[in-house]
């Protein structure tokens, strides 16, 4: 421990409760220990500087990362992948299946429901996250582990969580287990009560953070003390008050997402014969809650989860009017732009006579826009005959 590092496994702890002073025997409660807590290590990463800059309130982010990372270790840094738990640096696998997701963030956004907290399923750019890994990496009976960061002084620690689809936990249970490891790499820590998400033994229900004083434990180890004595006596913590104090009142969503088809192109040409992807790409100011796909203004599907996308096979030939319809978890809604598919037929405008400009910058484009430029110069002397100006751009 000469580093300043200090682990604390919840199954030896609950091996020894008898001491502790808080009521209940862990011993007897049924359940998996959730998971180990190692203190962060302070100094390095912290730029001081930048924060005598005055800064917009800003929503704190969570990315659950069902897909997987390459892990290198030094100090805590989601943003490059680096963590400071030296055992789970290298390669931490994927979740494994889809069938569960979307039902895991709902139950972690449940959780987090109260509080200024955006979660997110694809890594972001260019701000500060903390990321939960959720993969089957786990070393030995405990079900996740996270850096233990008082007063959240890393805005960007990787927390992890040993859950795979189809593991036999419940969406809720898993939930369960993101949520503490997330929460501790804001500060607080274990408490002893089953209906709080800080229990450190998974017992199934729908934990909560509780808004009461609960014992931490285990009571002689408590690391964030200072943290916790904002809301209670010490020895005690109320999650859901520091977490209010820590990350602020949830805001309300006014903002539509933002939807757009992004594969196959607008106007591109499909065979028939060959099965293709349509994804559509989706962001809101909190969380997209489901993607739907329109084909001429038939639904198509609903995805509750990123990559937002549809296989599709064995369409006849024709050309198809595509569009997505995004909506975030307060209800708004956007309409992406319409795309069309041409499948089996070609696309007029990518003929080289026609006015579209090549991807290759054909000979045909060149020409074309010296014609195009007469036409439209022309327009007012033939306004009178209106066939005829339709026709100027054919004349290309
Ligand atoms: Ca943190
Ligand atoms: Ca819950
Ligand atoms: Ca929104
Ligand atoms: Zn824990």
């Amino acid at each position: 421990m000469a580093s300043g590092w200090v682990a604390a496994a919840c199954a030896s702890w609950s091996g020894d409760a008898a001491g502790s002073p808080f009521v209940g025997d862990l011993r007897a409660a049924p359940g998996v220990p959730i998971d180990e807590i190692v203190v962060a290590p302070r100094g390095g990463a912290r730029d001081f500087a930048a924060e005598l800059e005055p800064r917009a309130a800003q929503s704190t982010v969570v990315y659950i990362n069902f897909d997987g990372a390459s892990l290198s270790y030094g100090l805590d840094d989601s943003t490059r992948n680096v963590t400071a738990l030296e055992d789970q640096a290298g390669e931490f696998p994927d979740y494994g299946g889809s069938s569960q997701r979307a039902a895991v963030v709902q139950a972690v956004a449940n959780d987090f429901a109260p509080y200024d907290v955006v979660l997110v399923e694809e890594r972001p750019q260019g701000i500060d996250y903390t990321m939960a890994l959720v993969g089957p990496n786990g070393v030995g009976s405990v079900l996740g582990v996270a850096l233990l960061d008082c007063d959240n002084d890393s805005p960007n620690n990787i927390v992890f969580a040993f859950h795979h689809d189809g593991d036999g936990y419940s969406a809720g249970s898993q939930a369960n287990t993101i949520s503490q490891e997330v929460t501790h790499s804001f500060g607080l820590e274990h408490v002893d009560h089953a209906g709080d998400v800080m229990y450190p033994v998974s017992t199934g229900g729908d934990p909560l953070f509780m808004d009461a004083c609960l014992p931490i434990v285990p009571a002689d180890d408590v690391v964030c003390a200072a943290q916790h004595r904002r809301q209670c006596e010490p020895g005690y913590q109320n999650s859901f008050r520091e977490l209010f104090d820590l990350l602020g009142p949830a805001r309300s969503d006014d903002e539509p997402p933002v939807v757009y088809v992004s594969a196959p192109g607008d106007g591109d040409e499909l065979a028939t014969a060959t099965p293709f992807d349509i994804i559509a790409r989706a962001y809101d100011d909190h969380a997209v809650a489901n993607v739907v796909l329109f084909v001429d203004d038939a639904n198509i599907g609903s995805r509750m989860s990123a990559p937002y996308s549809w296989a599709v096979a064995g369409l006849d030939e024709g050309i198809y009017e595509v569009y997505a319809i995004a909506v975030d978890i307060a209800g708004n809604m956007t309409r992406s732009d319409t795309i069309e598919l041409y499948v089996g037929v070609d696309n007029p405008s990518r003929k080289h006579g026609g006015c579209a400009w090549a991807p290759d910058a054909s000979r045909a484009g060149v020409w074309c826009l010296p014609l195009l430029l007469v036409a439209r110069r022309r327009r007012p002397k033939m306004a009178s005959t209106g066939t005829r100006d339709a026709k100027a751009p054919a004349a290309c």
